[in-house]
């Protein structure tokens, strides 16, 4: 496997380049909450949109972690950290919910302490053709530990998430104030963004784009003597 560190927010920017240079390879994206949804959250955006055959690991610790423990947007409410120290006041955003919202085609939520599944959904987005993203409710003892889950300890943290989550099925009375975990969308009917760039390259292969509507070459072009 080969692979490439990128700047901060800039992951999915750099995985559709790859994706586009060599389409035959399969490109995955680690990322985190802040990268994802904050910093990189306008690739996001595009990327979902464009239903491109890409897979994101979104894991999801609530917090700025490498940097010491920083709000990010998927912060719970009222939790306490370093830039938030009365307590975050706005609503946190989730990654599952508004990768599907914004048009991704495999998306699933689990947390650390679902690795069978999480191990599952892996690989069913791996074999998904177009955006797949798979969402992992995350701990960071040392940042997430004090600021969301209210203590450091690892092995509470994981009890936490087993007890406090629950398996998503259709038409059940769904349980508040749980993680919500399992596959939330797999859709196969959405056209992915490379094969469609290709069919549309075949299809205009031996043509110049059309001329403007007043039949006139517009102004500054120039042409390639071939
Ligand atoms: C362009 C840029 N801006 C800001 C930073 C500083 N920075 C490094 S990691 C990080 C936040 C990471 O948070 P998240 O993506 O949730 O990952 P975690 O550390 O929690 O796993 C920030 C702001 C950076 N390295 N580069
Ligand atoms: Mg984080």
């Amino acid at each position: 496997m080969d692979v490439m560190h990128t700047t901060h927010g800039r992951a999915l920017a750099f995985a559709q380049g790859l994706k586009l240079a060599q389409p035959d390879k399969k490109v995955l994206v680690f990322t985190g909450d802040g990268d994802c949804l904050a910093i990189g959250g306008n690739h996001l955006l595009h990327a979902c949109k464009r239903n491109i055959d890409i897979t994101v690991i979104l894991v999801n610790n609530h917090i700025y972690g490498m940097t010491g423990g920083q709000k990010s947007p998927a912060t719970p409410e009222n939790a306490v950290t370093k830039t938030s120290p009365w307590g975050a006041y706005d609503e946190p955003m989730l990654g599952a919910e508004t990768a599907m919202a914004l048009g991704a085609t495999y998306v699933a939520r689990w947390t650390t302490a679902h690795p069978v599944q999480l191990q599952k959904s892996i690989e069913a987005g791996i074999k998904h053709k177009g955006f797949s993203l798979i969402e992992v409710i995350s701990q960071c003892p040392t940042q997430s530990g004090k600021s969301v889950y209210g203590s450091k300890d690892p092995a509470f943290i994981m009890s936490y998430l087993k007890e406090n989550s629950y398996v998503y099925k259709e038409g059940m009375d769904e349980p508040q104030g749980k993680i919500k975990c399992g596959v939330l969308i797999h859709d196969n009917d959405r056209p992915e963004y490379i094969e469609r760039m290709e069919a549309t390259m075949e299809q205009f292969r031996n043509t110049r784009p059309a001329k403007p509507k007043n039949n006139k070459e517009p102004e500054n072009t120039w042409s390639v003597e071939q």
